[in-house]
């Protein structure tokens, strides 16, 4: 037959593509990682259009980190590592304030790579929490404990605000398409290591070449 069946979406696959980041020597592979969060913002679009300011941006992310891979020094994208190193050398990204190159990779992964400890800490929330946690307590705790540091007021705002009409634990561990709660939890207890080395190894690579507070 050559009907093509409705791919069910589950996140495992998604939290899965953070391990296929990772090569035998501990560089992270860009497309990979760029992967990763296509599937996150797919994602969120399930949970509704109140997040698409959110996704909307990490759209707009992903997008200039695929330019730059499909561009003419495209294999000079091909890990994180080979990013920084390239585009530092090239003096490719703005040190002081945005001016030339506002679309660097370096900066702009910096902003994913932000966003990941979100993602660490309200995965870990969510795999450790019991059913009368709420969702978006979890996600607020998360959020200022990561990203709302480095987002202006307004934005911490409607962050907050969103994360307000989350759907509850239950409707929320149905959406991510695992299985039962048991099978949730579980399926986070494997992700959740590879999220960390990820978030790690970029954190130590930025922080080796002091790029942690770029423009
Ligand atoms: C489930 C709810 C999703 C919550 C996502 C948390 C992130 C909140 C971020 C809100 C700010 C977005 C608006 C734009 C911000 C930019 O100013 C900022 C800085 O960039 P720039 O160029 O101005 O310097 N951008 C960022 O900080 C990047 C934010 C990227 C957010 C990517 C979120 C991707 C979505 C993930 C959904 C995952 C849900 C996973 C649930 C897992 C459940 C097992």
């Amino acid at each position: 037959s050559d009907s093509v069946p409705e791919e069910k979406f589950s996140l495992k696959e998604v939290l899965i593509t953070f391990q296929s980041c990772l090569t035998d020597n501990q560089e992270i592979v860009t497309d990979s990682y760029v992967n990763g969060w296509r599937g996150l913002v797919r994602f969120m679009n399930s949970l509704g259009s109140i997040f698409s300011f959110i996704s909307k941006d990490a759209v707009n992310k992903i997008q200039i980190m695929v330019t730059h891979r499909n561009g003419e020094n495209g294999d000079k994208y091909e890990t994180l590592q080979s990013m920084v190193k390239y585009e530092l050398d090239n003096n490719l990204v703005d040190l002081q304030r945005r001016a030339e190159h506002p679309e660097s990779g370096c900066r702009t992964l910096l902003r994913l790579h932000r966003a990941l400890r979100w993602l660490e800490l309200f995965l870990e929330k969510l795999r450790t929490s019991t059913e009368d946690s709420k969702t978006s307590v979890m996600c607020t705790d998360a959020y200022n404990d990561s990203l709302a540091q480095h987002h202006a007021w307004i934005i911490r705002k409607a962050a907050t605000m969103a994360f307000c009409v989350l759907p509850g634990r239950a409707a929320f561990f149905q959406t991510m398409n695992v299985g039962s709660t048991e099978q949730v939890v579980a399926m986070l207890g494997e992700a959740m290591p590879f999220i960390s080395k990820v978030y790690e190894i970029t954190e130590e690579l930025y922080k080796q070449h002091n790029l942690l507070e770029l423009p």
